[in-house]
């Protein structure tokens, strides 16, 4: 009884907490909560007032607009539950903020005062928390630790200065396992108060997030805790995560948050870059090295940078190659060499439609029209300017063009390779190789055999 009616007014105190905070900021009401349900990259978001710098762009996702009122930046977010389209063929029923999963990218300026208004809409209590933030205990998120958790239908709100730049995330800090498996999270990036400091041309921003969903369904099954099958950049998988488009010789960041089960070596194709943030800020020039893979382990931010010298569409993924495929890659046996022939034909008079995977490997099922589930994506898929792909998951390009306008984010169509640049058949004369050949001594003759194309037998050991 009595215990009961402690926890009444621990919850009511809480309410009238928020309340009170909302009303000393002289707010008639609550901050407009814009709403987002295209997955498509939108631009980036000019600051209309306040301290000026470059927004980033946050691939496949947007920037919460804010308003000002009395010098403080007032954002809302609305948890709730949220359709995602992962590709174009594919939707899973997900949850998270303002329409959209990832919740949109929220953008300050080193010292500004921020507000930040969390609406419940899920079927259960949640909490944010500012992953990385330098704040006041009270505004760290953490459900039952910092703050009594937000109920069903309550509107809490968070208030602090943002004091260090960078970049960062937010997550919910209650009922992680389940929130965070529904894709309950956002990026954060503090621009810093002077705009010359590091200053790059495009700055890009994502997650790195998972799901489980079994093919033919579409919400994730949230007690996995290794074994996903969707590799997610924003809740997306390629063919569906848009490119990274930028213009020749554009100074490139792109900063990349960790909030799956593993780590994510994250590949860059054509350029070396160096890592310039971590979640603790920015490095300092001397602990720089070059690198064209770096790792990103659970939890952490990076942002990387080149000078993009190089035109043309090169890959950026993850290098883990079962990070690069969709769903269905599990529990298929390994069948490369075996030889099924006579097998599937016998099989074949019982069941016409039966065929075999992966006897040559598994590049077949990126051009196999194979009948799948409803609301499931190919494993492996996308069409590029030469053919299948043969990829999912975590990959997508860099289009590196000259000519673009500065702002220019639209997909340019793919890369126009000069003349005689490609990889191409070698038509000539192959020279037979010499397979684990006996250690050649200064002395003994060099005998070679060469073998014309289409010459017939033309060699002998
Ligand atoms: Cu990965």
């Amino acid at each position: 009884m009595d215990t009961k009616r402690r926890s009444f007014l621990t919850a009511s105190g809480a309410t009238l907490l928020g309340a009170a905070a909302v009303s000393r900021a002289g707010a008639a009401s609550l901050p407009e909560a814009p709403m987002q349900t295209s997955p498509a990259t939108q631009p980036p978001l000019a600051p209309r007032n306040g301290r000026p710098y470059r927004p980033v762009v946050t691939l496949n996702g947007w920037t919460l607009p804010w308003r000002m009122n009395d010098g403080v930046k007032e954002f809302h977010l609305v948890a709730e539950p949220v359709v995602r389209e992962f590709a174009p063929g594919m939707k899973a029923n997900l949850w998270g903020y303002n329409g959209q999963s990832p919740g949109p990218t929220i953008e300050v300026v080193e010292g500004d005062r921020v507000r930040i208004f969390v609406t419940n809409k899920l079927p259960e209590h949640t909490t944010i928390h500012w992953h990385g933030q330098r704040l006041p205990n009270g505004m760290d998120g953490v459900g039952g630790l910092n703050q009594p958790q937000i109920p069903v239908g309550k509107t809490f709100v968070y208030e602090f200065v943002a004091r260090r730049p960078g970049t960062f995330m937010y997550h919910p800090h209650a009922d992680e396992m389940t929130q965070m498996a529904m894709g309950m999270m956002g990026f954060w990036v503090t621009h810093p108060k002077d705009p010359r400091f590091m200053p790059v041309d495009r700055d890009f921003v994502f997650l790195l997030n998972a799901y489980d969903i079994d093919p033919g369904s579409a919400t994730p099954k949230i007690m996995t805790m290794l074994d996903f099958n969707l590799w997610n950049w924003n809740s997306r998988v390629f063919p569906g995560i848009d490119p990274l488009v930028v213009r020749h010789n554009d100074r490139v960041r792109i900063r990349i948050g960790n909030l799956t089960m593993t780590n994510h070596p994250i590949h860059l194709h054509g350029h070396e870059f160096e890592v310039t943030g971590t979640d603790g800020g920015w490095t300092p020039k001397g602990s720089r090295w070059p690198e064209v893979t770096t790792d990103i382990a659970v939890g952490q931010m990076r942002a990387i940078e080149f000078d993009a010298t190089e035109e043309g569409d090169w890959a950026f993924h993850c290098h883990k190659s079962h990070h690069t495929m969709n769903a269905m890659g599990h529990d298929v046996p390994t069948m490369i060499g075996v030889d099924h022939r006579d097998v599937v034909r016998k099989i074949q008079r019982l069941v016409p439609e039966y065929m075999v995977m992966g006897e040559r490997g598994m590049a077949d099922m990126g051009e196999m029209e194979m009948p799948l589930p409803d609301n499931t994506l190919p494993m492996m898929t996308g069409q590029g300017p030469y053919g299948a792909l043969e990829m999912g998951g975590m990959f997508t390009t860099v289009k590196v063009r000259k000519g673009l306008a500065r702002d220019d984010f639209k997909d340019p169509g793919w890369y126009a390779q000069p003349p005689g640049t490609q990889a191409r058949e070698w038509t000539g004369a192959l020279a037979e190789p010499a397979r684990g050949a006996p250690a050649r001594t200064a002395t003994a003759p060099v005998e070679l055999t060469v073998r014309k194309p289409g010459g017939g037998s033309g060699h002998n050991h």
